[in-house]
């Protein structure tokens, strides 16, 4: 027989399958359908061992589905605006547009390496003005759906990487940008925004859908929703002054308020002799980031500013401070002080010599008296000096003071969210851009749908000067204003490219369309997505974007359902061999190219999935991958190679179906749990059970090419060349992908039971049935689960227990 030989099989069966469009998934409305999803990657180069990882199981599992009957969609593209094409330009004096799609040719061979079933006709790439045509689009609906504003702002700016950062690209203690690493400062530019606070509420519902825990937790956190009231002081010149607390119930403690240093009202509140040092202590938050200011631990600073507001339960005159560790992007950026029973306001009072009142008095605690006191008392309990409502029991404080301040005009119930609106303008050249128009006349206005899109030039200079290279380009900006007609300006700042990212699920949906972003035949069939697989690290960002973007849509009736995809899974991460992050300056990348061609990428597929949980991830270890070469090797010469006569006895050939049937069972459900690494254990063991059985003289046998043809089948969507090979090899028809996956014979898997004799003391107790060949332990524990065995160990801890396999446990006390 001939050898197995990877280099050879594998590009051959992919220029077939290619060929015959085998991977071709079109609507069919009598099959169920099933759009498996996993995250597009960044034409950053080169193809990487994650992303092998994070694809080759996803692809598995889709293959996995196609042969349970499923029409599956399982599409790829790329993600492919953002900085390092634009990096690479300066660097490198290589356009970004010639970088990009060099890198997206590169990275398609490599994908097409992987041998996986991504349908190509559906490929869609958010650089391609086809597509961020349609991301125009998008910007230009939500805009007119009042989701798209524009603001001055400050906001977190990369002084290295020239551009704006979202609140989530700016990392660490040193507020460092993503990218770079550079330390980030603030600037203040005129901004987009969308509005995904306005889903804040309907965000933290995952009812319908079945997403892992964690990434359900890290949303709700990075949502941040809390309960309380607003509350509107006077300052003493008249100004409204807003706070919002979550503690309304504490309102007749508040001894001084604190503004935001970049509180608008400072300047008026502040007095002359107070202006200087209230200037010098501004200037100096300002350059601290929003974590160094929040840290609890930090000692308290701030400045008197001269002002005073007045406390509106009971009129009383209190100081207005101006503190760092109040921020200007939370609730107001002005809080009532309550020093008994806020620890950070606590800290303040006591440096700076402010009253500090007692009004909550939490009912297991003896009577608080604030000069004893040596901490904040944040619990809830019976209000005390607190005017009408002094003797308000805990349970009821909060609503009580809620109802009374509504009653009285006052305030009322709010809920504030830690999630601020999506800042998507970015000072960048390669981005989709920004589809508005300013004109004299009409103000601002988006360009008009059939002038979209509005395509990046080409011929732009490259100046890392910290304008968007559009802005300098010297004709590009200059049009007409799509109202009015008279000449009008350009929006010279391109989108964040997570917007590009929100939508690319719909647009490989039919990325030939050119009627809207999507044809809504195939939306109704394929939507939503059944499977969505990526890492974790895109919680906070990505995965709350395309949620945001599925909803606002949905409510301008382009979408339907309450969400775009309905599961989630999370692959880990593979570290390199030394247990660090894999990165080139740490030189131990592991590079998925040179291991395909050393064993062919079968044996990297299932390689991947062997050698870790794949939701945790692991450290790559080299050695491990000559086993899975061996075991796909010792598995084509079992099918291949003829051996003894079919000679094998009865008892040979039924315990060869067991464990055929039961390694099926195993491996379906693995692959409906998304358990990779016992899928491939699975497979190795039974084919050591089919060697033995081989040398029992099964080859040849009805059970031994039923066992071969189920084999293969599961083998299928894991090793997808060599299964194909031998499928043909042993003269089956061609496509083992077109196979339907196997069905357990349950009467064949079962194991075969005897009856067991259980002993307490040598006196017969009970007889239970069990599976031949259970394991001692098990079946200990069996025994000692029996009633009548319970009832005569009079719960005393047997001394021995004596297993005479398959036959007699004898429990001595
Ligand atoms: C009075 C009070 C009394 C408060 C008390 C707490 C305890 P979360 O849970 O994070 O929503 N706060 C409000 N806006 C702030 C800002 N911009 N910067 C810093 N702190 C701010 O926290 C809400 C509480 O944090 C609010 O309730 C307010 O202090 C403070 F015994 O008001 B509280
Ligand atoms: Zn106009």
């Amino acid at each position: 027989n001939k050898n197995f030989n990877p280099a050879e099989i594998e590009p051959k069966w992919q220029a077939r399958w290619e060929e015959d469009g085998l991977y071709h998934s079109d609507i069919d409305p009598a099959r169920p359908k099933y759009y498996a999803l996993t995250m597009l990657p960044y034409p950053s180069g080169d193809l990487h061992i994650g992303h092998w990882y994070a694809m080759t199981p996803a692809d598995a599992r889709a293959r996995y589905m196609r042969m349970r009957g499923y029409n599956v969609l399982f599409p790829m593209g790329f993600d492919s605006f953002g900085l390092p094409a634009e990096n690479a330009a300066i660097k490198r004096n290589i356009h970004p547009k010639e970088w990009t799609y060099r890198n997206i040719d590169r990275m398609r061979a490599q994908l097409k390496s992987m041998g996986s079933m991504f349908d190509w006709r559906r490929e869609a790439i958010s650089s391609d003005p086809e597509y961020y045509r349609w991301t125009q689009w998008f910007f230009i609906q939500l805009y007119k759906n009042g989701l798209a504003y524009r603001k001055k702002s400050p906001v977190d700016w990369c002084p290295n990487c020239n551009t704006t950062l979202a609140r989530e690209q700016v990392w660490g203690e040193d507020r460092h940008c993503e990218r770079c690493n550079t330390p980030v400062i603030k600037k203040n530019l005129e901004q987009w925004f969308f509005k995904t606070t306005n889903y804040a509420e309907e965000l933290l519902k995952f009812d319908t859908i079945d997403w892992p825990e964690r990434v359900q937790l890290l949303q709700t956190n990075w949502i941040g929703r809390s309960e309380g009231a607003s509350v509107t002081f006077k300052t003493e010149q008249g100004d409204d002054l807003v706070v919002f607390t979550t503690r309304p119930d504490t309102l007749w403690g508040a001894t001084f308020m604190v503004l935001a240093p970049e509180h608008p009202l400072v300047r008026k509140l502040t007095t002359p002799e107070r202006q200087a040092e209230v200037e010098a202590y501004t200037q100096a938050a300002l350059r601290q980031s929003e974590i160094q200011r929040e840290a609890a631990d930090k000692e308290k600073t701030g400045v008197f500013t001269g002002g005073y507001a007045i406390n509106p339960v009971n009129d009383e005159r209190i100081p207005i401070w101006i503190a760092d560790y109040v921020l200007m992007t939370y609730g107001t950026g002005a809080i009532m002080a309550v020093p008994a029973h806020d620890q950070r306001d606590f800290d303040f009072a006591r440096k700076f010599g402010i009253e500090i009142r007692v009004v909550i008095q939490p009912e297991d605690m003896a009577p608080l008296k604030s000069e004893e006191m040596t901490e904040a008392v944040p619990a809830s309990g019976k209000m005390i000096n607190s005017g009408p409502l002094t003797g308000t029991p805990g349970d009821q404080a909060f609503e009580q003071i809620i109802t009374y301040l509504e009653a009285k005009g006052l305030g009322h119930r709010e809920v504030n969210y830690r999630l601020r609106d999506w800042l998507i303008s970015r000072q960048r050249y390669w981005g989709a851009p920004i589809p508005m128009v300013y004109c004299e006349k009409c103000g601002v206005v988006p360009e008009s749908d059939d002038h979209l899109p509005v395509e990046l030039p080409d011929d732009v200079e490259w100046k890392p000067t910290g304008e968007s290279p559009l802005k300098l380009h010297p004709t590009w900006k200059k049009t007409t204003c799509p109202v009015c007609g008279s000449p009008a300006e350009r929006e010279t700042d391109t989108m964040d490219t997570f917007m590009c990212s929100s939508w690319y699920h719909l647009r490989y949906l039919s990325p030939w369309y050119n009627e809207g972003p999507f044809d809504p035949k195939e939306y109704d069939y394929w939507m939503p997505v059944d499977t969505y697989t990526g890492g974790i690290e895109h919680a906070n960002m990505h995965l709350i974007y395309t949620r945001f973007f599925h909803k606002a849509l949905r409510d301008m009736g382009i979408t339907k359902g309450p969400e775009p995809m309905t599961q989630l899974r999370n692959q880990g991460i593979v570290l390199g061999e030394d247990s660090e992050k894999m990165s080139k300056s740490r030189g131990n990348v592991v590079a998925p190219d040179n291991l395909v061609k050393k064993y062919g990428a079968d044996t990297v597929r299932a390689y991947l999935m062997f050698f870790a949980r794949w939701e945790l991830g692991a450290p790559w270890n080299s050695s491990g991958i000559d086993g899975t070469s061996r075991w796909l090797r010792r598995l084509w010469s079992t099918v291949l190679d003829p051996a003894g006569n079919g000679s094998a006895d009865e008892e040979t050939l039924r315990q060869l179906r067991r464990k055929v049937h039961q390694t099926l069972r195993s491996v379906t459900n693995d692959f409906e749990n998304f358990q990779f690494n016992t899928i491939i254990s699975a497979l190795m063991e039974l084919l050591n059970e089919m060697v033995k059985a081989r040398q029992n003289g099964a080859w040849g046998t009805p059970a031994w090419k039923e066992a071969v043809d189920i084999y293969l089948r599961m083998l299928a969507p894991v090793a997808p060349h060599t299964a194909e090979e031998l499928w043909m090899l042993i003269g089956k028809p061609y496509s083992i992908h077109n196979q339907e996956w196997p069905k357990v014979d349950e009467e064949a898997a079962a194991e075969d039971l005897v009856t067991l004799v259980v002993q307490v003391n040598g006196k017969l107790r009970d007889r239970i049935s069990m599976p031949v060949g259970m394991g001692e332990e098990e079946a200990k524990t069996l025994a000692l689960a029996s009633e009548n065995v319970q009832r005569h160990l009079e719960g005393k801890t047997p001394r021995k227990i004596i297993v005479v396999p398959d036959k007699l446990i004898n429990i001595v006390m």
